[in-house]
C-alpha cells in the first residue's frame, strides 16, 4: 500500500508515524541548540494559578502565604536543568564574543563525568551572562541590561530585564512554581510531602527528585526522575535553580505578574537541591541565596516569553 493510499484510508504504519513525530519534535528543539542540550523547552500557558502553601503542609515557612497570581504572558521553560555540556558549549561561543569573565562551571556537584550533570558553581550573574550570550548566539536580543547597556561582564546590582523581549532568561518565582505545579496545590506535583526531612525516604519525592534522602550526596544526570504535566525534570531537587526576583515577602494579596521586589541583598532560587531535606525541595519553598555565590548545589533553567522555537 503506497503513501496516498494509507492518507486516503487512514491508516499508517506505525514507523511512519514515528517518523513524523520526530520530525514535528526536532523543529521545537531548533537547530542550533548547544551540543549535549537536554530536551528542549516546553510551553507554559498564561493563566492564575495559587502561590504559596497552606499552614498545615509539612516544613512549611512563614513566608509561602497563599495568594493568587495571574500571569499575563505565556512563556517557555526548559525541560531540563542547564546541563555542564551546554554550559561549556554556550560559554566557549561566549568567550569569543564580549563575555570575559564567564566561569568553567562544574559537572555537577562532583565534576568530571558524563556531562549531563546540572552545572553548578555559576552564580546569579554567571547565570544571566550566559543566558544574554546564549541569546546573542542564537540572533535574540538579550534580556538583561544594566544603565541600557547589554549585561556581558562585571558584577551589578542593578541589572534590569526585559520580560517581553525574545531573549533567553530566568523565570520569575511566580512562572517558576506556576510551571512546577502544573495545577496540583499539593506540597510536590507528585502528592504531599510524608517524610519532610532527610529519612525516612519520603515515596513522593522519591519518584520526582533527587535529594538528601536518595541521592547518596551528589547530583544525578538531568530528566532520570518522572516529569510533572508539563513534561519539565528535576523541578525538585537535584540542583536549586536561581530565579530572577530580588528575595523577599509577597504577602497575601492577589498579584498580577509578580516579579519581586525592586531590590534587595539576596535572590530566590527554586526546587531544593542533592544535599536537602525532603521539605526544601516543596514547590512553594523559596530560600534567598547570595548573588555572588558559586554553590555546588545551585544551578538553573532557562525560560523565554515569546513563541518562536530556541534557534529560530
Ligand atoms: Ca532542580
Amino acid at each position: 500500500m503506497g503513501f496516498f493510499q494509507h492518507l486516503v484510508q487512514g491508516t499508517f504504519p506505525r514507523h511512519w508515524l514515528l517518523l513524523a513525530a520526530v520530525i514535528q519534535t526536532g523543529s521545537w528543539l531548533g537547530a542550533s541548540e548547544p551540543a549535549g542540550e537536554s530536551g528542549g523547552f516546553v510551553r507554559i500557558a498564561a493563566g492564575s494559578f495559587t502561590m504559596g502553601s497552606p499552614a498545615d503542609e509539612p516544613g512549611r515557612r512563614a513566608d509561602e502565604p497563599l495568594h493568587a497570581v495571574t500571569l499575563t504572558r505565556a512563556y517557555w521553560l526548559q525541560r531540563t536543568e542547564v546541563t555542564g555540556e551546554q554550559w561549556r558549549a554556550v560559554r566557549a561561543w561566549a568567550l569569543d564574543n564580549g563575555y570575559p569573565d564567564l566561569p568553567p562551571g562544574r559537572n555537577g556537584s562532583a565534576g568530571g563525568g558524563c556531562g549531563r550533570h546540572p552545572v553548578t558553581e555559576i552564580s546569579w550573574h554567571d547565570a544571566v551572562k550566559w543566558l544574554n550570550a546564549w541569546s546573542e548566539r542564537d540572533g535574540r536580543v538579550p534580556c538583561y541590561t544594566v544603565d541600557g547597556e547589554v549585561y556581558r561582564s562585571g558584577v551589578s546590582n542593578t541589572v534590569a530585564c526585559d520580560f517581553e523581549g525574545n531573549g533567553y532568561r530566568l523565570p520569575t518565582e511566580a512562572e517558576w512554581e506556576h510551571a512546577c505545579r502544573a495545577g496540583t496545590p499539593t506540597a510536590l506535583y507528585s502528592g504531599p510531602i510524608i517524610h519532610p526531612g532527610r529519612a525516612p525516604l519520603d515515596a513522593n519525592l522519591d519518584r520526582i527528585g533527587w535529594y538528601a534522602g536518595n541521592s547518596g550526596g551528589a547530583t544525578h544526570p538531568v530528566g532520570l526522575k518522572q516529569p510533572n504535566a508539563h513534561g519539565l525534570h528535576d523541578m525538585s531537587g537535584n540542583v536549586w535553580e536561581w530565579c530572577w526576583d530580588w528575595h523577599g515577602e509577597y504577602g497575601s494579596e492577589p498579584r498580577t505578574d509578580p516579579a519581586g521586589p525592586a531590590s534587595g541583598a539576596f535572590r530566590s532560587s527554586r526546587g531544593g537541591s542533592w544535599g536537602n531535606q525532603a521539605s526544601r525541595c516543596r514547590s512553594a519553598h523559596r530560600p534567598e541565596h547570595a548573588t555572588d555565590v558559586r554553590s555546588r548545589r545551585v544551578g538553573f533553567r532557562p525560560a523565554h516569553t515569546c513563541d518562536q522555537p530556541p534557534g529560530g
